[in-house]
């Protein structure tokens, strides 16, 4: 079968107002980054431990990264502002914000959302691909393949081939984003509806924003739109946690090799999927439902303390707890956590979830052994997904990568427009290292 390519060529509004506020900044960029390393080159910033080398490079101050920053007290913090003076905002606003540092006013908006709406469309040979794939494939597995079967439609490996100028590698970067951004709620969707038998495609409905509109394909009943919120809310919520996580990282070193932003998103997405990362959602919601099979669908405070007690004494996880690189409740927790006690205050789930993060921040300081006791933003997310009946919490991570590919998108575009070099760390043999310790 001959599949016609979705090359931007027919697309009728693509938007003019963000590309341009990007260009109208990277002079000044450029040039403040070509003068820091020009003229502070050789000041060192860090120094580097060998546990750090043993202990996942954790600490190693080695990327920039502006889009956001994550402090060890205050969470995430997108271009300045903290992720709780967000919670209101569209997803669509806070891609704009993560690329320039403002929020975009109601035109640049409009025009953005415009924009994806008019690139949203999938080619279809992607349905053929996710037909192809046993209905017992991990919807991850699913979402990543879909993601890299598109890459026939790069239009930066295509510029790249025909020799475009080096400063302007990023638009075509950015084409490729926005394009997969567009895509992939509809991707998602399917998934969704494919794997758990939930019937047929739903179409979308170009008159609503992107999550919005993201909720409606899902096909989920929501009666008074508090689902739609919720969408919005997760989607503002897992955007972006600068750059070293493991995803954020992948993502970027992948794009270094000037590889298209399907094949980083691909791999970023790969590594989301892991555990001890971004299904770590799924596997906090598993472990509450374990729970109540195991003591109870509404246990009390004393019975919940026992259990996770007993699985921390047998050097088990509680899942949603601890982080690399935060020591604070979570902001993004406390949002989940508001959201529920706003819309969902008597559902079983959720009081546990409530019941955990009253006890095990005590337990896990008692054991002494994680360096951050508190909730991550896994902890919550999936009591309420399962409250409006998306139980299926195998799916939970694809809702993280969908949200999480504005922040690839971002961190990839400004990369490429700050002409960023080759990732390429030196590694070094446990011989060396023995050496090393040798002369001390
Ligand atoms: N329950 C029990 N033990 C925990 C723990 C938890 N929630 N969190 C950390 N620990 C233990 C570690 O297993 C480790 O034990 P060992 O020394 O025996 O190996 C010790 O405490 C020190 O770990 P740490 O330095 O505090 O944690 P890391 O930076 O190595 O790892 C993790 C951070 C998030 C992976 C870890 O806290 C964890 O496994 N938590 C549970 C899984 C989870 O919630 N993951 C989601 C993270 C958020 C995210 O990225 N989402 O995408």
């Amino acid at each position: 079968m001959v599949y016609i390519s979705n090359l931007n060529q027919n697309i009728p509004h693509m938007s003019k107002l963000l590309k341009e506020k990007i260009s109208s900044q990277l002079p000044a960029l450029r040039e403040e980054a070509k003068s820091i390393a020009k003229n502070h080159g050789s000041k060192v910033i860090g120094q580097v431990a060998i546990e750090q080398l043993y202990g996942g490079m954790r600490g190693i101050k080695g990327l920039i990264c502006d889009t956001s920053e994550v402090g060890l007290q205050t969470g995430l913090v997108i271009r300045g502002i903290p992720i709780l003076e967000l919670t209101e905002k569209l997803p669509e606003e806070i891609f704009y914000l993560l690329l320039t540092g403002e929020l975009p006013k109601e035109n640049e908006l409009k025009d953005l959302q415009k924009d994806l709406q008019n690139r949203s469309e999938v080619p279809s040979y992607v349905w053929d691909v996710l037909n192809a794939l046993p209905e017992d494939s991990h919807p991850m597995a699913m979402f990543s393949s879909a993601v890299n079967a598109m890459e026939r439609e790069s239009i930066f490996r295509k510029s790249y081939n025909e020799g475009i100028n080096k400063d302007d590698l990023w638009e075509p970067m950015y084409e490729d984003c926005l394009n997969i951004m567009a895509r992939v709620p509809q991707i998602a969707a399917f998934i969704y509806r494919r794997k758990f038998k939930k019937g047929d495609m739903i179409p979308p409905d170009k008159n609503l924003d992107w999550a919005g509109n993201f909720a409606k394909m899902l096909g989920i009943e929501d009666k008074d739109g508090a689902f739609a919120k919720l969408m919005r809310l997760y989607l503002v919520l897992h955007s972006d946690h600068e750059g070293g996580n493991v995803s954020a990282f992948t993502c970027l070193v992948i794009s270094s090799a000037l590889s298209d932003a399907y094949y980083a998103m691909t791999g970023a997405l790969n590594g989301l999927a892991g555990p001890l990362h971004g299904l770590a959602n799924q596997n906090c919601l598993k472990f509450i439902l374990k729970m109540q099979e195991d003591i109870g669908e509404s246990p009390s405070d004393e019975e919940v303390k026992k259990y996770c007690k007993n699985i921390l004494d047998k050097g088990g996880l509680v899942i949603g707890y601890g982080h690399a690189v935060l020591r604070i409740t979570d902001p993004r927790f406390s949002a989940f956590l508001d959201f529920g006690k706003n819309h969902l205050p008597d559902d079983n789930v959720f009081k546990i979830v409530s019941q955990i993060f009253e006890i095990v921040p005590g337990l896990l300081m008692e054991q002494g052994k994680a360096k951050d006791p508190w909730p991550n933003v896994d902890a919550a997310s999936g009591s309420l997904l399962y409250h409006y009946g998306m139980k299926e919490y195998e799916f939970y991570t694809v809702l993280f990568g969908v949200s999480r590919i504005l922040g690839f998108s971002s961190q990839m575009i400004l990369a490429r427009a700050m002409g960023s070099a080759l990732i390429r760390p030196k590694s070094v043999t446990t011989e060396w290292i023995k050496k090393e310790i040798a002369k001390s």
